[in-house]
């Protein structure tokens, strides 16, 4: 196949203004009546042919202006028709109706893109490209079409019948079982955003009434008797409706929302117009199955979704090349909502460590691409970190250069020129350009370079001329097809922490490299490869904070002496980078202790470290960032800072001496602050509450490391009387690293604790996949022929062969080879029922190249192995050979 390129965009040749649907909802053949209003597009090609999309369709009748098509014997100088693909060869040169009959088994639908069964319930997935699979269609963004939507159903299966817009008719049908609901969606809008949904469902009722007193109905819709647990993701949309208003100035449009929850789910959400469909992982929750986490997810995914109300679907994307239009914009708008709801360092923090974790490896790797990709054969395959996280980084960075009020005053123009329209990344950037009266070609770089680059800096102090001097420079490495990269506009947010003083107030002068405005806002831009600035009258050595809340998504080399460091850790007005200073030192211990265990000596141990991390817990610091300084780098964080010849036993071996060492030095604050941090109030999912669980949590972690035995029993006892699935997962995860028959009873008892409930079964098996022992692909193996797990699911393979291959470096990354069989194994199978989900899963492999040469070896040969296949999907075919280019 070729690939789409973006230079190659052409506006439709045809438009379609209005679709009628007519869907009569049967298990394996529901039929599909679509009435299109279609005209030439005044864009478009005079007397072009017309070609619909279809994905494997069967069309029993087709009629154009009313006049049937003989498809026995379609005439080729007609028509022509495959189940991908109906071309009008010579379509009228004036509006035209065209009449589709097409008949699809939503059962056999394994894929979860179109309309597949959930269940027992009816449901569609659009996004992308699976509009076409329920009929022929323009299935492409930059066609908006008004959409009036029939459903019928036999009332006993499927007595809910929902669609997007508003509700304008419903009734029994007379003298039979069936019963139908007719559903209108003024708003033009892509098909992607097209859905359907009809079951049997419990649903909870609220309502919502927006700023200039519209009454929204809002519904949850989810298993029956699963209704209470609905009601904190009904919370959350209502808080996410009130704080879009006030944020953004954003009000909802229609009279209804409706949300419905579904187990197979390829993704986490989908945000079709009035209809968002969820993946239930993300709306059900009740203390005593859902985590702090949870919650925390639930609250931002449902916010996400509806944000995307104006943010993708009144303005949308005019190609799937814009994505990051509507992803990277309302990833953005999220972490903003749930920094407010929150607390906004703590959220920064962990947002930074979400993007390094998922982000950055994937733009070190083969799998690199460009915010704005500019190719691709799969563009399922681009709903990605890089898309998502990277593309929410870019407009938190072009916040901080144009300064708060350009941006909100760009965002507003944004909405006013762009709404009803298919908007590319440029006419959004034109908005800020103009707001801020700036040129923002520069800035554009971001979504048109991969990779992610490197600022290294070098300080200097003059105590005679009271001068310090940072000269910075930035580089950016080759990634697939961009050899070289031309300069970022980097900001860099910083400080002078004079120790025992804070900050230092900024003084230098143009020619010494900064101008006024810069310093007054402690920003300092890289626009260039190199730059010096030299700060004046500066009395005595400061410590500089740089980067300071991470103000770009770059890496940053700073070679801070370690007492700098604990002084940050300690000082730093900056709460983001005392968190980051302790990481640091955290990493540098660690490799230089990775280092020593590869040569076969002994780890590092280091008490000025454990000294800081005293410091803040005792400082009485607030407990979710406490939290977060004690939390060291995972294995994953530190492979990648090695970078290459990586060694993931070696590395396994280095961090737990190191949790080790603080558990034994640490040993009586953490019991205290274990104790001190016990749960006396009832619970609540809030901010403060789930901040003062993750501290308790992560200081029993460490005490464990410490004193395995006194810790075990601590988690045995916590485990035993815990109320909430916070607290008692945090305690099986402790239990769950002990080998012994005490493991064994206690992921037993939880089993038993929570049969029947998918949702917390899932984290029983992720728990059980990142074991790092040698047994644990054995487990892994044993675990799939459990009877609570499916392959069909895409929520039981994430949780269990997703865990293993993401979350267990240690034997994902096994000497032998096995790990990578297993998961390539895995890949081939399931690609034959979902390729989305394989090809997701096949991810895994995006840093093979950084191993050391053993396993570098074994993972191109599996990789090899796959790309070998003859029968891959599209999906599947190209991660292996990116992977391997
Ligand atoms: N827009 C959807 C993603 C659809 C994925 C299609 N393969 C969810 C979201 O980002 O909100
Ligand atoms: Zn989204």
């Amino acid at each position: 196949a070729e690939p789409v390129r973006l230079k190659d965009y052409r506006a439709p040749d045809y438009l379609i203004d209005k679709v009628d649907l007519d869907v009569k909802l049967h298990a394996t053949a529901t039929k599909v009546v679509s009435r299109l209003a279609v005209r030439p597009n005044p864009k478009g090609r005079p007397g072009a042919s017309l070609v619909l999309d279809g994905d494997g369709l069967v069309a029993k009748r087709i009629a154009l202006d009313g006049r049937e098509l003989d498809l026995q014997r379609l005439d080729p100088a007609t028509a022509l028709l495959t189940p991908d693909q109906l071309t009008i060869i010579a379509p009228p040169d004036r509006p035209f109706t065209l009449e589709i009959e097409t008949e699809i088994d939503p059962s056999a639908n394994t894929r979860l893109m179109g309309l597949y069964r959930s269940g027992s319930a009816y449901c569609t997935q659009c996004e992308a490209e699976g509009f076409r699979r329920i009929t022929y269609f323009l299935d492409r963004p930059d066609v908006l079409s008004v959409y009036t939507v029939r459903l019928e159903a036999e009332l006993a299966e499927a007595p809910l019948l929902l669609s997007n817009g508003n509700k304008i008719a419903e009734g029994k049908i007379e003298g039979t079982s069936r019963h139908f609901a007719l559903w209108s969606d003024p708003f033009p809008k892509p098909s992607y955003l097209f859905a359907l949904v009809g079951g049997d469902l419990g649903s909870i009722h609220d309502e919502f009434t927006t700023r200039s007193g519209r009454k929204v109905a809002l519904g949850i819709h989810v298993e029956h008797g699963k209704e209470a647990f609905a009601a904190y993701a009904m919370d959350a949309l209502k808080r996410s409706m009130a704080w879009d208003e006030t944020a953004f100035g954003r009000e909802y449009d229609l009279d209804i929302f409706n949300i419905v929850a579904v187990s197979d789910f390829n993704m986490g959400a989908m945000e079709n117009k009035g209809l968002n469909i969820f993946n239930d992982k993300y709306v059900l929750a009740s203390p005593s199955t859902a985590t702090d986490t949870d919650y925390a997810h639930i609250e931002a995914v449902i916010a996400h979704e509806y944000f995307h109300n104006w943010t993708g679907n009144r303005i949308t994307c005019r190609d799937w090349f814009q994505l990051c239009l509507k992803e990277g914009l309302t990833v953005f708008r999220d972490h903003e909502f749930s920094s407010d709801m929150r607390s906004r360092p703590v959220h920064r923090i962990a947002d930074v460590r979400a993007l390094r974790a998922q982000q950055f490896p994937e733009d070190a790797g083969p799998l690199a691409h460009n915010v704005r990709p500019d190719a691709y054969l799969e563009i399922n395959n681009f709903y990605t970190a890089t898309i998502y996280e990277k593309g929410a980084e870019i407009i938190r960075l072009l916040k901080v250069l144009i300064g708060d009020e350009a941006f909100r005053k760009g965002m507003d123009l944004y909405f006013d020129r762009y709404d009803g329209t298919a908007a590319t990344i440029e006419d959004f950037i034109s908005c800020f350009a103009e707001t801020a009266q700036r040129d923002l070609t520069q800035f554009s770089l971001w979504y048109n370079q991969a990779g992610t680059p490197l600022v290294e800096v070098a300080a200097a102090y003059d105590a005679a001329a009271r001068t310090f001097t940072l000269d910075f420079s930035q580089s950016c490495k080759p990634t697939p097809g961009q050899d070289v990269k031309e300069p970022f506009v980097i900001p860099i947010a910083l400080g002078l922490v004079a120790e025992g003083h804070g900050d230092l107030k900024l003084a230098a002068s143009d020619s010494d490299g900064a101008s006024v405005a810069e310093l007054s806002r402690g920003v300092i831009e890289l626009t260039t490869a190199q730059r010096r600035i030299v700060f004046t009258n500066v009395a005595s050595r400061p410590v500089p904070s740089l980067l300071r809340g991470f103000s770009a998504p770059v890496r940053l080399n700073y070679a801070a002496s370690e007492s700098d460091l604990l002084t940050l850790i300690s000082h730093d007005s900056d709460s983001f980078n005392r968190w980051q200073a302790a990481q640091t030192y955290a990493s540098r211990l660690l490799l230089r202790s990775v280092e020593l265990v590869r040569a076969g000596g002994v780890s590092i141990r280091d008490e000025s470290f454990s000294g800081a991390l005293r410091r803040v817990l005792e400082d009485n610091a607030d407990p979710a960032f406490a939290a977060q300084v004690i939390t060291l780098p995972s294995e994953a964080d530190i492979a990648r800072e090695i970078g290459q010849d990586v060694d993931p036993d070696a590395i396994h071996v280095a961090r737990e001496a190191l949790r080790k060492a603080i558990g034994r030095d640490l040993r009586e604050i953490l019991l205290a602050t274990y104790a001190r941090l016990a749960e006396n109030a009832p619970y609540s999912p809030d901010a403060a509450a789930a901040g003062r669980r993750a501290l308790r949590n992560a200081a029993l972690d460490l005490f464990v490391a410490g004193d395995p035995v006194e810790g075990a029993s601590l988690a045995a006892r916590q485990f035993e009387s815990a109320d909430t699935m916070t607290n008692e997962i945090a305690a099986l995860g402790v239990l769950a690293h002990t080998p012994g028959r005490e493991r064994d009873a206690a992921l037993e008892a939880f089993y038993r604790a929570h049969e029947g409930d998918a949702l917390v079964i899932d984290k029983w098996f992720a728990l059980q996949a990142m074991i790092p022992e040698a047994d644990a692909l054995n487990r892994v193996r044993r675990l799939m022929a459990h009877r609570a797990f499916s392959i069909a699911n895409p929520n039981r393979v994430r949780a269990l062969i997703g865990a293993f291959a993401a979350g267990n470096q240690t034997q994902f990354n096994a000497l032998d080879g096995s790990g990578y069989d297993f998961i390539t194994g895995i890949v081939v199978d399931l690609d034959r029922k979902n390729p989305q989900v394989a090809a997701r899963l096949l991810s895994a492999f995006k840093s093979w190249r950084t191993l050391e040469a053993k396993r570098r070896g074994l993972a191109e040969a599996a990789l090899r192995r796959v790309a070998g296949v003859g029968t891959l999907s599209p999906d599947v075919k190209d991660i292996a050979e990116r992977s391997l280019a």
